[in-house]
C-alpha cells in the first residue's frame, strides 16, 4: 500500500500538500495526521467528504511499501504511530517538502525552498496537465497564501505567485479563501497591540514626534509589521519603533516605520544588523538588553549617525550642459551621441537658463532651422530642486510636472541631475553602501 502523509499539526500547506499528492499518486492514500490545527478544523468540517482522507489508525504499517512524505521530512514531525515507519528498512520513500531541515532519507526527492510547499504541486500538476476542481483550486491557493502571506512574506518566491495565477485561473474561489483563512490581525496581535499602546512612551527627535514601546513576547509571533503599522497610525506619530522581546529565544526583534523623509528606516536598521527600505525595516539582535537596544536606536535617530539620503547621494554629476548660443543641430548630435533625452541650458554664467529635451526638437520644421541658436527651441519653464532635499521630494516633482529628470542646484549653479532611475535606485533601497 501507498500512503502520503504531513506533518502533524497540519495547516493549510500541509492539508494541500497531501490532497494534491493524490492528483499525482492516484493510487496512494492520503493520511492526515491526529493532530491538526484549530482553522483546518473548521475547513474539514465542511470539506471533510469530498477529501476522503484517512486516518493513522487505519493505516495496517505492515503493508505500507512506500511513504510520500509532503511539507516535511522529518521522521519527528510526523504522526507518532506513522513515524514508526522509520524502522522499516525496504520502504520506499519519496519526500515534496519546502523546509530545507529533515532527516528523512528517500529515494526521490523534490526539495525547493518555495514560500509554500504546495507551489511545488501546482507546478507538478500544471506539468503533467492534470485536471483539478475549483475546490481542489480554492484549498491549494489558501495553503499557498497562508505560508506566504498572501504572497507577501520575503520567502515568497516567483513560482509561489505563477502557481496563485494558475490557480485563480482554474477558478480558486477568493470568496471561500476569505473565510478559512486566519485573519491577520487576530486576538495575539491585538493583546500586542493593546500592550504597546499602553507601554508607548512619545517623545521628540529632530522635530519629529516618536513613539517608541517595547513589549515581551513570548512565542513567533506573526505579522507584526502589520501590528506596527497600525501602531503608528493609531499613535499618530511620524515614526514609530518597537521592540519585541522574546525572552524563551533571548532576542530581540526591532520593528521600524517612518511617514518622514528625514528619518531613514532602513538604514537605521542596517547599522543595527537588519534592513528594509526608507519607510519600513527590521532588525532581529540577539541576546541584547532591551533598554540598551532602545538607547541605541535613539542615538541613531537623534545622533544623525546615519544621515538621511540627499539628493546629492543619488543624483547624477557631472552634468552635460550646453552653451544657449550652441547650434540646434550640435544638440542633436551631442544628445544622440550620449545616449540621454535632454540637457540643461546655460548662459556663459553658467546659469540655468532652460532645459531641452527630444520634445523640442519637433519644433524644428526646416532644415536651416539646425543653425539657430539652442534657445531659440528649448523650453523655459525650469523645475528644479535644491541639493538638501530629498529623494521623496524630488519624486513628488517628477510626477506634478511629469518630467524624468530635474536639476539639482546649489547657490544657483547645476550640480547635478536626478533621474527617474536615480529615485528609482533610492526607492527599492538599492543604494550602494
Ligand atoms: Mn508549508
Amino acid at each position: 500500500m501507498k500512503i502520503i502523509t504531513t506533518h502533524k499539526g497540519s495547516d493549510f500547506d500541509a492539508l494541500a500538500c497531501l490532497v494534491a499528492a493524490t492528483i499525482i499518486y492516484p493510487d496512494a492514500r492520503p493520511v492526515l495526521p491526529g493532530t491538526i490545527n484549530a482553522n483546518l478544523k473548521n475547513f474539514l468540517a465542511i470539506h471533510k467528504d469530498l477529501l476522503n482522507l484517512w486516518t493513522p489508525k487505519e493505516v495496517d504499517l505492515d503493508t505500507v511499501d512506500t511513504l510520500i512524505c509532503v511539507d516535511t521530512h522529518s521522521w519527528s514531525r510526523l504522526d507518532q504511530r506513522l513515524s514508526a515507519l522509520s524502522e522499516k528498512s525496504d520502504l520506499d520513500i519519496i519526500v515534496w517538502d519546502h523546509h530545507e531541515d529533515g532527516d528523512i532519507d528517500a529515494r526521490e526527492s523534490h526539495l525547493s525552498q518555495t514560500g509554500a510547499a504546495v507551489t511545488l504541486f501546482v507546478q507538478q500538476i500544471e506539468k503533467e496537465r492534470k485536471l483539478i476542481t475549483p475546490i481542489q483550486a480554492t484549498l491549494f491557493l489558501i495553503g499557498l497564501y497562508e505560508d506566504t502571506g498572501h504572497l507577501s512574506y520575503p520567502s515568497t518566491r516567483p513560482e509561489d505567485a505563477y502557481a496563485a495565477g494558475f490557480l485563480l485561473d482554474r477558478k480558486a474561489d477568493l470568496n471561500i479563501l476569505g473565510t478559512f483563512l486566519q485573519p491577520a490581525y487576530g486576538k495575539k496581535q491585538k493583546e500586542i497591540l493593546f500592550d504597546m499602546i499602553r507601554q508607548a512612551e512619545r517623545s521628540e527627535v529632530n522635530g519629529f514626534s516618536l513613539s517608541v514601546s517595547r513589549v515581551e513576547i513570548y512565542s513567533r509571533v506573526e505579522n507584526l509589521a502589520m501590528v506596527m503599522q497600525m501602531y503608528r497610525e493609531l499613535m499618530n506619530v511620524d515614526v514609530a519603533i518597537g521592540i519585541f522581546r522574546d525572552i524563551k529565544k533571548d532576542k530581540c526583534m526591532v520593528i521600524g516605520r517612518s511617514g518622514v523623509d528625514e528619518i531613514n528606516i532602513g538604514v537605521l536598521m542596517r547599522s543595527i544588523g537588519g534592513g528594509g527600505h526608507p519607510g519600513a525595516g527590521s532588525a532581529l539582535v540577539k541576546g541584547a538588553n532591551p533598554d540598551a537596544l532602545l538607547e541605541t536606536v535613539l542615538e541613531l535617530l537623534k545622533g544623525n549617525q546615519y544621515s538621511s539620503v540627499m539628493l546629492s547621494d543619488i543624483m547624477s554629476y557631472p552634468v552635460v550642459t550646453v552653451k544657449e548660443d550652441t547650434p540646434v543641430g550640435d544638440v542633436a548630435m551631442m544628445l544622440r551621441e550620449m545616449g540621454c533625452s535632454g540637457m540643461p541650458v546655460v548662459d556663459d554664467d553658467d546659469n540655468l537658463v532652460g532645459v531641452v529635451s527630444r520634445r523640442d526638437f519637433r519644433k524644428v520644421k526646416k532644415s536651416n532651422q539646425m543653425q539657430s541658436p539652442i534657445k531659440a527651441i528649448m523650453s523655459r519653464k525650469l523645475v528644479t530642486i535644491e541639493y538638501d532635499k530629498s529623494a521623496f521630494e524630488s519624486a513628488r516633482l517628477m510626477i506634478r510636472h511629469d518630467i524624468g529628470r530635474i536639476p539639482v542646484m546649489k547657490e544657483g549653479k547645476i550640480i547635478g541631475i536626478i533621474t527617474r532611475s536615480d529615485a528609482m535606485m533610492y526607492f527599492y533601497d538599492l543604494l550602494p553602501d
